[in-house]
């Protein structure tokens, strides 16, 4: 049976670090479903949620990942649901720093209890580390180049409005 993994994220927009994170779940896996979920935490958005699927699609078929890596979307519930939904063995999210660590583990235990699904933790390469969507639309909304930061389709979804 082929492993699958989820890799959740609010995407708002996807930046490097994340395709980053997606590249590596796709080394580890052999199904990978690039999950966009709704996040109450942070309301508001540069993208909606259709928008972030079509511009995540296009960055995964520009960096050539297989056609084993799907995007999706998810409002509907709690992210171990969708894990038992689909069968995942694993949630892979990656880690900046520990600030992402005491936030992330939390969830993981919890995950694990609802659904038996494991998190899987990975590091960026470091010139990705520092990467934030939140940085990114901060820049974007002063009128400053994100360039180094997203992929083109990022830049393609901004730049048409
Ligand atoms: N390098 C490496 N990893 C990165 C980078 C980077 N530069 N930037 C972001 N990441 C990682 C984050 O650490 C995170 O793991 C993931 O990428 C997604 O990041 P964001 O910012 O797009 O998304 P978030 O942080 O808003 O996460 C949204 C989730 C829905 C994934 C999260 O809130 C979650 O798991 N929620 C669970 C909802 C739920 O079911 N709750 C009930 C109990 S747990």
């Amino acid at each position: 049976m082929s492993r699958l993994a989820v890799v959740p994220g609010s995407f708002d927009p996807v930046t490097l670090g994340h395709l980053d994170v997606i590249e590596r779940a796709a080394r580890l896996f052999e199904d990978v479903h690039v999950l966009v979920v709704h996040n109450p935490d942070k309301p508001g958005g540069l993208l909606t949620p259709d928008e972030r699927v079509a511009v995540i699609e296009k960055a995964v078929a520009a960096a050539g990942l297989p056609a084993s890596v799907t995007v999706t979307q998810y409002s509907a519930g709690l992210l171990a649901d969708y894990c038992a939904h689909v069968g995942a063995t694993a949630l892979v999210k990656g880690i900046r720093s520990h600030t992402d660590l005491v936030y992330e583990t939390p969830m993981a235990i919890v995950n694990e209890h609802l659904a038996g699904v494991e998190t899987v933790f990975v590091l960026p390469r470091p010139e990705n580390a520092q990467v934030s969507s939140t940085l990114v639309r901060q820049v974007i909304s002063l009128g400053g180049d994100v360039s180094p930061y997203v992929p083109a389709s990022v830049l393609e979804a901004v730049g048409s409005r």
